[in-house]
């Protein structure tokens, strides 16, 4: 009977401590996971790839190395050199003054920047010359800016609306400012996942100071 007690205890013992490591244990991938989603996500911009812009070809293309990738279906593009062509607009021909014009304002405005992303066209991903169809973004000054919208809104390129996953009509501000905020979003995705991260971090923590207050005692 002794022996069974003292087992038994032992294994209310083992318990007492196992239960809450494993919480917390979950806890800690849980608020990992989320704080991996939360890069990821942008609430209003759909954003599949981060890239550093290696060339500009023209007012409308450029070269491109795939940094990061937010969406699996593009996984196979990470690591890669690619081209990019602006979806849905185009620019004049390199060789003319304004195509020379807009080659530079492009320029110029990736100079500017300091983190570049693209939206891939998820229907054809890419067109017959297999390069990557995409709205580009760049990351300045707290703000996301559609290039593809900004270079038709300074008239260096025109509309193309070629059948793809995007529509110009919708490219009504070019500027979206960091971090995302709507009014039809009383609390976005991201801020959101920051607290319920933060709820997480103190149930870590509590957890933590129970397991050390319960290890004093014992001792
Ligand atoms: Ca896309
Ligand atoms: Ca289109």
């Amino acid at each position: 009977m002794v022996h069974s007690n003292a087992h038994s205890n032992n294994n209310m013992h083992t318990v007492g401590i196992f239960m809450p490591t494993t919480i917390l244990i979950v806890i800690i991938i849980i608020s990992q996971t989320i704080a991996i989603q939360a890069h990821s996500i942008t609430p209003q911009v759909e954003i599949d790839a981060e890239i550093q812009v290696t060339k500009v070809i023209d007012g409308d293309t450029i070269r491109a190395i795939v940094k990061n990738v937010y969406n699996k279906q593009y996984d196979y593009l990470l690591g890669k050199e690619v081209r990019v062509r602006l979806a849905d607009i185009n620019a004049p021909e390199k060789d003319t003054p304004e195509g020379e014009k807009a080659t530079k304002r492009l320029k110029q405005l990736l100079e500017e920047a300091q983190r570049y992303y693209i939206n891939i066209d998820d229907r054809y991903v890419t067109d017959k010359y297999g390069r990557i169809i995409a709205i580009l973004y760049i990351e300045k000054e707290g703000k996301l800016v559609n290039v593809n919208a900004k270079l038709v809104a300074e008239g260096h390129a025109t509309i193309w609306d070629h059948e793809n996953e995007f529509n110009p009509s919708t490219w009504t501000k070019t500027e979206t400012p960091l971090p995302l905020q709507t009014s039809d979003q009383p609390i976005n995705t991201a801020s959101k996942n920051s607290y319920i991260q933060t709820i997480l971090a103190v149930a870590a923590l509590l957890i933590v100071a129970l397991l050390v207050i319960s290890a004093t005692r014992k001792t």
